[in-house]
């Protein structure tokens, strides 16, 4: 972990920010670590928006400097050879729900790691992903949430997929700040991931199992 990055990203200072991200890439630290550090970051910029040190505004702010740096990271993650997809991969945020930066993360490592992927956006009801589900029969399909308050949302749509008649055949996994296995028992999803890697090692496992 880099403090100096973890410190001018929750400082909001971009400029700065990104000097020391391509600085660290161009060395060559892994860039995982530089998302790891924003993360870290992003953790503090959330703590001062609730404890009421930061508004709207910084919260605004500091998502268009994470996106800012994930733009610079993402082409040094490293994308496999092309050969045909492993599997189909339908993500999206639920309901109620526009964070998008930790999603878009799990669509780029899902996509580097050979999954063809599906992605709904932001705000997605529960019948778009059973739309989506029905089209392209993907074998695995992601929910991402980020407020406490679409816990129901992810439970809507994991309702909406079995009475579709749809869940016997994908594998539901959940992700994003504030889920949990707690949360994920409590949807009826099948697993939770608590980073943009483990979605993909979960993802991996699961293309290899039948259902
Ligand atoms: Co908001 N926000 N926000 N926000 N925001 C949080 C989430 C919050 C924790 C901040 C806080 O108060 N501490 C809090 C939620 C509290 C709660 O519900 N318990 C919060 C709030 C309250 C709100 C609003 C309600 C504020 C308001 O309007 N009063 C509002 C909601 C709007 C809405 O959605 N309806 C709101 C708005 C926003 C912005 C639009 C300003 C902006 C989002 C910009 C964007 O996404 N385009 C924003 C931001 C930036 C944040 C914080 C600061 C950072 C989120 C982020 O991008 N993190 C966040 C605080 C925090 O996260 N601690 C906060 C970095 C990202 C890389 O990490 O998102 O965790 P993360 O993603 C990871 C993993 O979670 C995982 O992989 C990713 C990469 O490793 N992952 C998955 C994600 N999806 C996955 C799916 C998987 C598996 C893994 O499987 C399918």
């Amino acid at each position: 972990m880099s403090d100096e990055l973890v410190v001018l990203l929750s400082e909001l200072k971009k400029t700065e920010a990104l000097e020391v991200v391509a600085r660290r890439l161009e060395r060559g630290d892994d860039p995982m670590r530089l998302l790891d550090d924003a993360r870290e970051a992003m953790r503090i910029v959330g703590r001062r928006f609730s404890e009421g040190t930061y508004f709207i505004p910084e919260l605004v702010y500091s998502g268009k400097i994470l996106e800012a740096v994930a733009e610079i990271v993402k082409p040094r993650l490293t994308r496999g050879p092309t050969t045909a997809p492993i599997g189909r991969f339908v993500l999206g945020t639920v309901a109620g729900d526009l964070h998008d930066i930790g999603k878009n993360l799990v669509a780029f490592m899902m996509d580097v790691n050979g999954f063809e992927v599906h992605d709904l956006g932001v705000d997605v009801p529960p019948r778009a992903f059973v739309d989506k589900i029905a089209e392209v029969k993907p074998r695995i399909v992601g929910l991402s949430g980020f407020l406490t308050s679409v816990y129901q949302a992810m439970k809507d749509t994991v309702d909406a997929i079995a009475e579709a008649g749809l869940r016997d055949q994908v594998r539901i996994m959940i992700g994003g700040g504030v889920m949990d296995d707690e949360v994920r028992r409590y949807c009826g999803a099948d697993a939770y991931g608590p980073d943009a890697m483990a979605a993909v090692s979960l993802a991996r496992q699961w293309i290899e199992e039948p259902i």
